[in-house]
């Protein structure tokens, strides 16, 4: 029988262009064999969805949610004020950003009491391995897993400069 996974990461965007950027996350997350689902949810388009998502992530089995947004980008800031769940903001350098800092302040100066963990502009896959890390708090497998990226990443860097 095929089993049946939750996801326990929530990917959302503001939009579907902001896709191409997001999906660093989900590829960062499936190559540590983690589920997640990924979906667009809007603060100004949708906000209802948004509200609905918000308040419903936890009771679905969503451990961390990982939103990106650009511009006036609200979600993950509004996300994070319906949930307890821990929220990764990715500012997105989109189509209505002045240059990207309008994404990245108006997702990391959130006020106290509703933090929003901010990565760097369009850094979506430090935000999947973020969320990996905050799971690996409690799952010994996937911590290992992350030991395993982070030599990879330095056996990489090495060979790389013996090359120069
Ligand atoms: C934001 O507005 C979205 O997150 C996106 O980055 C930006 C532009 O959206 P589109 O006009 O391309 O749909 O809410």
């Amino acid at each position: 029988m095929a089993k049946s996974s939750i996801p326990l990461v929530g990917i959302i965007m503001g939009s579907d262009s902001d896709l191409a950027v997001m999906r660093e996350a989900e590829k960062i997350l499936k190559s540590f064999s983690i589920d997640c689902e990924v979906s667009i949810v809007s603060a100004h388009r949708t906000p209802l969805k948004m509200v609905e998502y918000a308040t419903t992530a936890k009771r679905k089995g969503i451990k961390v949610i990982i939103a990106g947004a650009g511009g006036a980008a609200h979600l993950p800031g509004m996300v994070a004020s319906l949930t307890v769940l821990p929220v990764i903001g990715v500012p997105v350098k989109s189509s209505n950003s002045i240059d990207g800092w309008d994404s990245i302040l108006s997702i990391l100066q959130m006020p106290n009491g509703v933090p929003v963990a901010t990565v760097a502009l369009n850094a979506a896959k430090n935000a999947g391995i973020l969320a990996a890390e905050i799971l690996a708090v409690a799952d010994e497998k996937l911590s290992k897993k992350l030991e395993d990226y982070k030599k990879l990443m330095e056996k990489e860097v090495i060979h790389k400069s013996k090359l120069l």
